[in-house]
């Protein structure tokens, strides 16, 4: 029945046979039949709708999701097949969406899937950046950034004709809305709105990402958090977050206007999840909307109040928004009045300055702007939300504790299992039935083949398959050569000091020398990277050189290359992580204990029965909890002593470095004649002095450790049977960190949609 339609369907685009048709043009065939059914699946609807407001959605490809989803992606692909073509040949032209630069921008991207799978009413606001973040490229051992355009004639996107107007200090805009269409699995859709400004211009872009930062009638949506490193920069992005949520708060007002709703009720009707501080300024625009309609500025800051909730993702002061007043005058003068009341309100009440809206500095802390004026406060994982009531914004669990609550984050597994891991789903379907594609605690049933040889071996052998399709994956896309005999050891996320990656660098530089003086490992070891760096995050930067040059020397010493393989991915994306995740035999999760909110990586590379070597932060320790000691490798000061030696300033770097003597070998490697010689002096100088007198990320604390552990588990993966019921656990636990269940947590204590 589907064939027919589709084979009509494709002939008539086509305007040829399927078997003539380039894999191309066979793309856009799809990709237009797929947006009509599409637009035949019914929306979902409900007296209340949550709109989850967020600056990214990291949302990837979505053909094969779509076709997932939609349930006919057998069916296509089985017709391709016959024809003689390949869907995973086919996926590969769809440009990637980069709408997000990481952890939060995903997170946005597996709820909205989620929301629609099961069937709750909600929709996403956002930015439709024509350049999404960056393109990276490497060139001497560095990063260069290039702009990314993803928008082709074609698209999902679609023109709904809506158009609001944006009023700025000296100017108003034109925000248009653009749509695509989010399906739930075998469920109705949502939709994810996309503003962009009328008046953008591409041509302004010069050299790399270079542009005219004053222009903001033409650069407001080009890119995705351009360099903040300036005044200029900064009011950009105070522009684009006005101006998103600016339209976003029309539309809701028009939606809620256009069903009839009294919007004296709209939070019986809206629930508004703030994702992050960057669109905090919905509470004051919402507000003042409602005033201009007419509603008293009492009840109007009551209702807001109703309506909003607010998620919090870190605990790096840093990336905590403090705007100053200054710059909201200069850019939207109309709120200022209302965060001033805001203000005057809360500290009458409350005199603590750390809990006031604007400091003392006359800086706008956008945070405590949502915890006074929504009515929930989330952290993204049971230690993240402990240490955000416990330290970071303990003056506020005092005044509100029955607005504190965790959720901890999940990913879908439709994109994160059943499309990046055919060969594992039907592993797993052998054993357990289909139901865990609808309800991921199943996955448990797993259990059951804990001493079934036969099970294991072939779960061993759907990891081994995984492998060797990445391994012809980067060599075909990146022109790299790894061996799919080796163990795959991945660390894939934006590059960041308290992430560190330096520290996994610094194990290459350990394992390297130890080749040298001919301890060899019992199997070779292929350690893989990825991340784009902040354009003007130069430590950041550093680190990638550094991974860049030990890439370089490993690959070109013949001592080392059989044993030690580094490489470092170029333009890591989500694309990227679908063909990584499910050929990793060891996951990397080794952030500094406190720093990492949750992680979602973590999840990812569990679900396809990676181990994981990590710290007890994040989510990490809810991933330790539920397979237990034997299946994860733990190392690392804990949170507690890590925030103490914050509040007491008591640790040292340079005395690691001057107390012992392999830290110092490793570390002065950095500098050693060897790396000079292939990079840059003054980088690889830099990072050198940074870990010895700075190091704020405390990467010579854990280093020791993470090494003894780290070796553990590559000796451990020599007992290949009893490594595949790590495996075989990790898998089978992964079912709690389905976004399904996060979602479904929102709901029934923030949301309450019916
Ligand atoms: C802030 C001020 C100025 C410029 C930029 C920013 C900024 C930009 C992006 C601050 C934060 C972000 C992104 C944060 C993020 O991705 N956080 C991650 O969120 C994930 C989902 O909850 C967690 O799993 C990660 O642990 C967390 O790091």
């Amino acid at each position: 029945m589907l064939e027919n339609e589709l084979t009509t369907f494709l002939q008539k685009e086509l305007n040829k046979e399927l078997k003539e048709a380039s894999d191309r043009e066979i793309y856009y065939a799809l990709l237009a039949y797929t947006k009509e059914r599409l637009r035949g699946t019914p929306d979902i609807t409900g007296d209340k709708k949550v709109y989850y407001i967020s600056a990214e959605f990291l949302i990837g490809k979505l053909l094969s999701n779509n076709l997932i989803n939609l349930g006919i992606y057998d069916e296509v692909a089985g017709l391709l097949e016959k024809n003689g073509k390949k869907l995973s040949a086919i996926e590969e032209i769809e440009p990637e969406p980069s709408l997000g630069n990481g952890g939060l921008g995903r997170l946005a991207a597996c709820f909205l899937d989620s929301i629609a799978t099961l069937g709750l009413c909600g929709d996403g606001i956002g930015l439709n950046y024509h350049m999404g973040l960056f393109r990276q490229v490497f060139e001497d051992h560095k990063q260069k950034e290039t702009p990314n355009p993803w928008i082709e004639p074609k698209s999902w996107l679609l023109d709904t004709g809506i158009r609001f107007q944006v009023p700025f200090k000296d100017f108003t805009l034109t925000s248009r809305l653009y749509d695509i269409d989010v399906a739930g699995y075998e469920n109705g859709k949502n939709k994810l709105h996309l503003f962009d400004v009328e008046s953008v211009d591409e041509g302004i872009i010069g050299d790399g990402i270079s542009f005219d930062k004053y222009d903001i009638a033409r650069n407001l949506t080009l890119f995705l958090y351009p360099d903040d490193s300036d005044r200029a920069g900064n009011l950009l992005r105070v522009y684009q977050q006005y101006f998103m949520v600016s339209s976003g708060a029309q539309l809701i007002l028009k939606e809620c206007e256009d069903k009839g709703y009294d919007l004296r009720r709209l939070h019986e009707h809206v629930a508004i999840q703030i994702n992050d501080t960057h669109p905090s300024m919905v509470i004051p625009e919402l507000i003042r909307l409602l005033v201009q309609k007419r509603v008293d500025f009492n009840e109007a800051i009551e209702i807001v109040q109703k309506t909003c909730a607010y998620t919090n993702h870190t605990i790096l002061a840093e990336a905590l928004e403090k705007w100053p007043l200054e710059y909201l005058e200069q850019v939207a003068p109309q709120i200022v009045p209302i965060i001033k009341d805001l203000n005057m309100r809360m500290k009458g009440r409350y005199p603590d300055p750390r809990v006031a809206i604007i400091d003392d500095q006359n800086r706008v802390h956008m945070a405590n702007m949502d915890i006074h004026f929504g009515h929930s406060v989330n952290g993204v994982a049971a230690l993240h939300t402990e240490i955000l009531k416990n330290s970071e914004l303990k003056p506020f669990y005092d005044i509100y504790p029955e607005k504190f609550n965790n959720k901890t984050n999940g990913i879908t597994f439709r994109r994160w299992l059943l499309h990046c891991n055919k060969e594992l789903v039907q592993w797993i379907s052998s054993y357990i039935g289909e139901d865990y594609k609808k309800d991921a605690n199943q996955l448990t049933k797993l259990l059951g083949c804990l001493e079934d040889g036969d099970a294991l071996e072939k779960l061993l052998d759907v990891k081994h398959t995984k492998k060797v399709q990445l391994a012809e994956y980067l060599k075909e896309t990146q022109g790299l050569e790894i061996d799919p005999d080796s163990i795959f050891d991945i660390q894939v996320k934006r590059l960041h000091e308290y992430k560190r990656q330096q520290m996994n660098a610094l194990y290459a530089i350990y394992k390297y020398l130890e080749i040298k003086a001919g301890r060899k490992p019992a199997a070779p070891i292929t350690m893989i990277f990825g991340a784009k760096a902040a354009p003007a995050y130069s430590i950041a930067k550093d680190i990638i050189h550094m991974i860049l040059c030990l890439q370089e020397l490993t690959s070109k010493d013949p001592d080392v290359a059989p044993y030690l393989k580094v490489i470092m991915v170029e333009n890591y994306n989500v694309t990227m992580a679908e063909h990584l995740i499910p050929a990793c035999d060891i996951s990397e999760q080794i952030s500094l204990a406190s720093k990492e909110a949750s992680g979602t990586g973590n999840m990812k590379f569990m679900l396809n029965g990676a181990v994981t070597l990590g710290t007890e932060d994040g989510a990490n320790v809810e991933i330790h909890e539920l397979v237990g000691d034997e299946n994860i490798f733990i190392f690392g000061e804990s949170s507690e002593k890590v925030i103490e030696h914050y509040a007491k300033s008591s640790y040292r770097a340079a005395d690691y470095y001057i107390e012992d003597e392999q830290i110092r070998t490793l570390v002065n490697f950095i500098i050693s004649p060897e790396m000079m010689k292939i990079g840059d002096p003054y980088h690889l100088l830099q990072i050198h002095a940074e870990l010895i007198y700075k190091d704020w990320f405390m990467t010579l604390l854990d280093l020791k450790e993470y090494i003894a552990v780290k070796d553990r588990a590559l000796e451990a993966y020599a007992d290949r049977k009893a490594w595949s019921k790590k495996m075989l656990v990790n898998i089978a636990k992964a079912g709690y960190f389905s976004s399904d269940r996060t979602i479904d947590d929102y709901n029934k204590d923030i949301w309450h949609l019916r």
